[in-house]
């Protein structure tokens, strides 16, 4: 097992890119240190971490740098073997690779643009969030986790800000597109998925999120 003196992890608390890195550290059981990482400001040291995309969060193990969230979940994942993520068998691997690009290039971006957008744009990126939720929720059928089985796992983990920031992009974006009528077992999931330890306990509080959110919306002047 890693010492904290080995594996660094650079993000914010906040971030939900961040946050799915400290659950799978936490499941895993892996030690690190958390270098808080200031996004208005960035540091020297994630500038010359993540050259490239210049974002968080950075995983530096043993001083070598992995970046991307996905990639760093899958990396985790093949360093640490306990309480595995992946599935073992390749198709069930890349069906949780295909609905976690899904999540982040089709979901997470009709939901920004439901964010960023009023009026007429906004409905149509709401209607796109709503359709984004209702294909995931097609493939809760007869599952509690995306995982399959009892435990969350590397699929979870990625749609993990869908069970705790969307609420709040939706209250400061002013729409509204998970509705737990409509997808109850979407809603169930969020439910089980907020109740695990290594889940629970590393969620940023709701104001500092409310806050964010409301600065990315004056920052852009929309509203
Ligand atoms: N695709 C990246 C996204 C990371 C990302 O967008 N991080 C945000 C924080 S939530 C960031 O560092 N933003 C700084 C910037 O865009 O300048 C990942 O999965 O790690």
């Amino acid at each position: 097992m890693a010492g904290a003196e080995d594996l660094k992890v650079l993000g914010t608390r906040q971030s939900m890119f961040t946050v799915r890195v400290l659950w799978a550290l936490k499941l895993k059981g892996v030690e690190y240190e958390f270098i808080e990482e200031d996004l208005v400001h960035k540091s020297s040291l994630l500038l010359a971490l993540n050259p490239v995309h210049k974002k968080v969060p950075v995983l530096v193990h043993g001083g070598k740098p992995i970046v991307e969230s996905k990639i760093i979940l899958e990396y985790i994942d093949e360093t640490w073997k306990q309480r595995p993520l992946l599935p073992e068998d390749p198709p069930q691997r890349a069906y949780a690779r295909f609905w976690a690009a899904f999540i982040d290039d089709k979901l997470m971006e009709a939901a920004r643009k439901a964010f960023a957008t009023t009026a007429e744009a906004q409905a149509i990126a709401v209607e796109s969030t709503t359709e984004a939720l209702n294909l995931l929720e097609g493939e809760l059928q007869g599952k509690k986790y995306f995982s399959g089985g009892e435990e969350i796992g590397y699929l979870d983990i990625v749609a993990g800000w869908i069970a705790y920031w969307l609420q709040f992009i939706e209250e400061v974006g002013g729409f509204k597109a998970m509705d737990s009528t409509k997808f109850p077992r979407l809603d169930a999931w969020i439910k089980n998925f907020l109740q695990i330890t290594s889940v629970a306990q590393n969620l940023p509080p709701p104001h500092e999120l409310r806050s964010i959110f409301c600065a990315i919306q004056d920052a852009m002047q929309i509203k």
